[in-house]
C-alpha cells in the first residue's frame, strides 16, 4: 500500500488541478490532500481565495482520485504531514521545483509538469474583464 501526498489551494477548481491530482492518484494507492488554510493563502498570496478552505475541502474531497483532506496551515510543516499521514511520496506541480528537496529525508519527492495555460488568476482576470 503505497500513499502519496500532495498539496494546494484549489481555489476556482479547473483542469489543471484536476490533472495533476489524477496523475499523483496513479502513482499511490492512497491518495491524501493537504488544502491550503485560508490565512495560509493570504500569507502567500496577499489575498484570500474566492472559495472558503471548507468549500476548497468539500470540493477536493468529493473527487474519486482524492482519498482523504486536510487543513494545511504551513509550508514548513510538510515532513510532519508525510510522517502523520505515513506517506511514500510527495507530489508537487513543476512550480514548486526545488522548494521541497528538504523533505526527501522523510519520503521520495516528485514534482509533475503543470498543466499549460490554465490557472486561478487567469480565469478570474478573465471573467472579471
Ligand atoms: N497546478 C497544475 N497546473 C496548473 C495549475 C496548478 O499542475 N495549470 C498544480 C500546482 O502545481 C499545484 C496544484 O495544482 O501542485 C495546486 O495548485 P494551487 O492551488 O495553485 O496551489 P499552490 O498555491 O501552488 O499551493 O504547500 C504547497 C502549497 O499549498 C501549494
Amino acid at each position: 500500500m503505497r500513499t502519496g501526498i500532495t498539496f494546494g489551494t484549489f481555489d476556482v477548481f479547473h483542469y489543471g488541478h484536476l490533472s495533476i491530482l489524477e496523475r499523483s492518484r496513479e502513482m499511490c494507492d492512497r491518495l491524501v490532500v493537504g488544502i491550503s488554510s485560508d490565512e495560509l493563502n493570504f500569507s502567500k498570496k496577499q489575498r484570500y481565495p474566492y472559495y472558503s478552505y471548507e468549500e476548497r475541502a468539500r470540493i477536493v474531497g468529493a473527487l474519486r482520485c482524492v482519498d482523504e483532506v486536510f487543513r494545511e496551515d504551513s509550508l514548513e510543516q510538510k515532513a510532519e504531514y508525510v510522517q502523520r499521514y505515513h506517506a511514500d511520496v510527495l507530489i508537487m506541480g513543476d512550480d514548486w521545483t526545488g522548494r521541497f528537496d528538504w523533505v526527501r529525508p522523510y519520503c521520495e519527492v516528485v514534482y509533475l509538469p503543470r498543466t499549460p495555460g490554465v490557472s486561478t488568476t487567469g480565469i478570474i482576470e478573465r471573467i472579471r474583464l
